[in-house]
């Protein structure tokens, strides 16, 4: 064991190498720029970044040897919300136990400097425990509240005995008032099967709360039909979909043949709503999660109005590996006052990076970018049409 000098001294050094990470500046990219967003030089959060107090156990007498106690594995897709011109995540943690939570990091500026809060949230529970809770998106919905919409996972109870794996999913709510006190509310309950990426539109529509949904046949697999649904609830506090219509359809051969869903909650333009999603396809190598954008109308944000083709961002560079490899996943981004738009995204479920970009630059590529032809010969006549307006 230590000696109390150096329990001391190991201590001071973690708080230093801590702070030095928590305080290191971050930078935009500009090498390689595209024109659609700016990727940064660091991610925004790591396992690294929550807090020692977390993790160790700081009286001499409990822990002579200053050992990590409880390890943190993971922060990755994380809610957003711009509050007071404070940039806040709802970042996804995990531990070395597998087991997901939220907490909440906060930064000054929206691509450094961000610092988890002292504690996790405490997440009240249903009548039904989760086992697993993942993936939140936050909004602040027109009738006052911040809703967190996340997926709880729990064991199947009809899994066969001995299958350990099998899961459901479902649509989580909380809501709360100061990001620290939460009401539960009931599970939202579809007649379509499993659904994990539920999102709450942030307007009423029709004077009823709108959700993304994204109904599943299964755990993994989506299965018949299959893509983001929209569906209408009376009353938030029992939410209950009698319909889903499937307004955004996965794909044969695109970037969501195997499955999609809607990123965080979508931003109002003038132009219409601005909507960030992921698509999944399946290869040798297991499924590949990239982002990319369409738009809805703004009379009715069920209708899609523009869907550029293939993918806004795909893993790049480190972000292609991590425990689960070849993924972006995003479930937050905020727009400041100033039309920025910070996109906070994960990467193979390990980390938290930012892009930055600006509102009309989305909107320029939504509207303007081609729309899939879904063949390799439309690829091609696309490229063509490009080298005949240049040429
Ligand atoms: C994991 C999620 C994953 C899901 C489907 C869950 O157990 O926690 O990250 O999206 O399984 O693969
Ligand atoms: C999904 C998600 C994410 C995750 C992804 C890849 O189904 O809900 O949490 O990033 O799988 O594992």
């Amino acid at each position: 064991m230590l000696t109390k000098k150096a329990f001391k001294k190991r201590w001071k050094n973690l708080v230093k190498e801590h702070e030095a990470l928590l305080t290191k500046p971050n930078k935009r990219v500009k090498k390689g720029f595209n024109g659609l967003y700016y990727r940064y030089k660091r991610p925004v959060l790591t396992a690294a970044h929550t807090p020692l107090h977390w993790r160790y156990d700081l009286n001499y007498e409990t822990n002579p040897y200053l050992m990590q106690r409880i390890g943190i594995n993971a922060t990755f897709n994380s809610g957003a919300l711009y509050v007071d011109g404070r940039y806040l995540l709802m970042v996804r943690v995990e531990g070395w136990d597998r087991k997901s939570f939220f907490a909440v990091a906060e930064s000054p500026n929206g691509t450094d400097h961000f610092r988890f809060w002292d504690r996790p949230v405490t997440l009240p529970e249903t009548e039904d425990p989760d086992t697993n809770v993942y993936d939140m998106r936050l909004v602040t919905h027109e009738d006052g509240w911040i809703y967190g919409i996340f997926c709880a996972e729990r064991k199947d109870p009809s899994a066969p005995a001995g299958d350990t794996s099998m899961a459901t999913a479902s649509g989580g709510i909380v809501r709360t008032r100061n990001l620290i006190d939460w009401e539960r509310l009931p599970d939202f309950i579809s007649h379509h099967g499993q659904q994990r990426n539920l999102v709450l539109h942030p307007e009423f529509v029709d004077g009823k709360y709108a959700f993304y949904t994204r109904p599943q046949d299964g755990f993994i697999e989506v299965g018949g039909g299959g893509g983001i649904g929209w569906a209408l609830v009376d009353d938030i506090t029992r939410a209950e979909a009698f319909e889903e219509k499937i307004i955004e359809e996965k794909v044969y051969h695109t970037i969501k043949e195997l499955k999609n869903g809607q990123g965080p909650a979508p931003i109002k333009t003038t132009m219409g709503w601005l909507h960030l999603a992921h698509g999944v396809r399946n290869c040798a190598a297991g499924l590949r999660y990239v982002l990319y954008l369409f738009m809805t109308s703004l009379d009715d944000p069920s209708e899609v109005i523009a869907s550029p083709g293939g993918y806004f961002m795909a893993p790049e560079g480190d972000e292609r590996v991590g425990d689960v490899s070849n993924v972006l996943f995003s479930n937050g981004w905020i727009c400041d006052d100033k039309d920025n738009v910070y996109i906070y995204y994960g990467s193979s479920d390990t980390r938290m990076h930012v892009a930055s970009t600006t509102i009309s630059r989305l909107v320029d590529y939504c509207l303007n970018t081609p729309e899939d032809g879904l063949r390799s010969a439309a690829s091609v006549q696309a490229i063509n049409n490009l080298i005949d307006k240049n040429l």
